[in-house]
């Protein structure tokens, strides 16, 4: 990977990224992405109150992040083959490496797909063991409105997240509340049949 600028979000501890990948290298992660899901199909969670999310999702890696009735959690299954997840794709371990320098490898990847009206309101990333470790978001497609705010609740502001932008959320941020308000469709060409995809890299345990 060619080497990228962080630039100073104002946030502490909210790394950003802009175009850490290459069109290139883009579009070849999408179509890893897509080759492995085949076997982890995208799936429509619920909250553990029963409300569907618009967004789509799958895993790769040891471990998965699930939503259902029974709660957030991680686990080694795809909660409707009841199959291991697909590997994370090397590359996306050599982007851990490159920009977190954390000592050990994420080992779970949760693959989020956004199509049509799909968003994500305000949440924490708390289910992790370990939550010291940071969290890598790639990227991919539509342009998304990302919104972060402090922990501790206070003002948001917004970034928009365009396909090759890498963020994190380490140190103070880690706890940050994020969240997508929406994503611009039709804004990029990376995804085959449009939208956004985001792979958010973590230690699970
Ligand atoms: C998304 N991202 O970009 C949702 N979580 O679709 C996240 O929820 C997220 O961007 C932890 C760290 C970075 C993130
Ligand atoms: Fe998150």
């Amino acid at each position: 990977m060619a080497a990228c600028a962080e630039i100073d979000t104002g946030l502490p501890g909210f790394r950003l990224w802009p175009q850490a990948l290459s069109v290139t290298a883009q579009s070849a992660l999408v179509a890893e992405v897509m080759t492995a899901i085949e076997d982890a199909p995208f799936y429509q969670p619920a909250t553990p109150g029963g409300r569907p999310f618009s967004v789509r999702m799958s895993n790769l890696g040891p471990l998965g992040w699930v939503s259902d009735r029974a709660g957030y959690r991680y686990q080694a299954t795809h909660p409707e083959t009841g199959r291991a997840w697909p590997p994370i794709p090397p590359l996306l371990l050599r982007l851990w490496d490159d920009l977190t320098g954390w000592p050990a490898p994420p080992d779970a990847c949760l693959v989020n797909l956004y199509r049509g009206r799909a968003k994500m309101g305000l949440h924490q990333d708390r289910d992790e063991a370990d939550t010291t470790a940071p969290v890598l978001s790639v990227s991919l497609g539509d342009t998304a409105v990302f919104r972060i705010g402090p922990a501790g609740g206070g003002p948001t502001r917004t970034v928009r997240l365009t396909s090759g932008d890498v963020c994190a959320l380490t140190g103070p941020a880690r706890l940050a509340r994020h969240g997508i308000d929406r994503v611009l469709e039709g804004s990029s060409q990376v995804v085959p049949g449009g939208g956004r995809l985001n792979l958010t890299l973590r230690r699970a345990r």
